[in-house]
């Protein structure tokens, strides 16, 4: 699609199974105003629901993944609007897309920016990137899992000294706690990214979506019920064509033919 005001997509990769979205909202450093979320949801959709796409990259500019909600739009909001508009229900559709998402990160991922890259699955950072959680400097706090899946992920003293204080943290800083899980060459940075997608393409989509759901179960439940979901989604592996193809390749010596039955 080329009729986006706020985004830009494509698809790419060798296979063209790696779709980029790319916040496009330069002259704002791509704070996230209601428009491109919508539209960002819009073309998650799509892509989720595109068989002949494997994986999605999430970006922004060389000085800008995203530096936060726009806080211009969302200054005269009142607290009655704000929950009788579901105010960030848009921000949802991230976090519930099937396919694997992967952030890669340039520039500053503050605020709602930081929460978004969050809700991707893996995030690669160039190696300029900040990330940060501002809101306690505009009297307000994260509203899109700054205080939750910050926390879960790199800890609470950390998450802490980041929301409660608004500084930021580096690139390698934010590898060191496990934030991201690479740092690359900015310039390098989308590249890996695509090259990661394709990586994951090899495999088989249907196997990959259960797999992802496996492991954010992890966030989502207790040990016990988590290992129960995990044991049982393995066993339902056994019913589908593309374990029995991934294990006849294996003993026959050759590649696998995913058909994502
Ligand atoms: N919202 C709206 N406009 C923004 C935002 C933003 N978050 N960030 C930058 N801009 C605008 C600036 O106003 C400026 O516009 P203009 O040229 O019209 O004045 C333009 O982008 C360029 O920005 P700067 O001139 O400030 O660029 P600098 O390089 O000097 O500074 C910074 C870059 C440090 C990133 C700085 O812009 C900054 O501090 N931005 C705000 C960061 C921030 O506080 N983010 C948190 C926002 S609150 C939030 O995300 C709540 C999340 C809740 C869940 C999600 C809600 C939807």
């Amino acid at each position: 699609g080329s009729n986006w005001e706020f985004i830009k997509t494509e698809v790419t990769g060798e296979k063209k199974n790696v779709a980029v979205i790319t916040l496009n909202r330069p002259k704002a450093l791509n704070a996230l105003c209601n428009g491109l979320m919508k539209e960002l949801s819009t073309a998650l959709k799509a892509y989720g629901k595109d068989a002949n796409i494997s994986a999605i990259v999430l970006t922004g500019s060389e000085k800008a993944f995203a530096a936060g909600a726009d806080i211009k739009e969302m200054a005269p909001n009142t607290y009655s609007q704000c929950i009788q508009g579901n105010f960030l229900n848009d921000w949802t559709e991230v976090a519930r897309t099937q396919k694997p998402i992967i952030a890669a990160v340039n520039g500053y991922a503050l605020g709602g920016g930081c929460e978004l890259a969050m809700m991707c699955d893996i995030i690669y950072a160039g190696d300029k990137a900040k990330f940060g959680q501002p809101e306690i400097a505009l009297g307000t706090i994260p509203g899109a899992g700054g205080t939750q899946r910050l926390t879960r992920v790199v800890g609470k003293s950390k998450a802490m000294e980041m929301c409660l204080t608004g500084n930021m943290i580096n690139a390698q800083e934010a590898e060191k706690v496990g934030l991201v899980s690479k740092v690359i060459p900015a310039d390098q940075l989308l590249g890996e990214a695509v090259k990661l997608g394709e990586k994951i393409g090899t495999h088989s989509n249907l196997i990959v979506q259960l797999c992802k759901e496996a492991v954010n179960t992890a966030y989502e439940t207790t040990l016990q019920e988590g290992l129960k979901f995990e044991r049982r989604t393995f066993h339902a592996t056994f019913s589908t064509a593309d374990r029995k193809e991934g294990m006849q390749a294996f003993v026959e010596k050759r590649p696998a033919k995913f058909t994502s039955e």
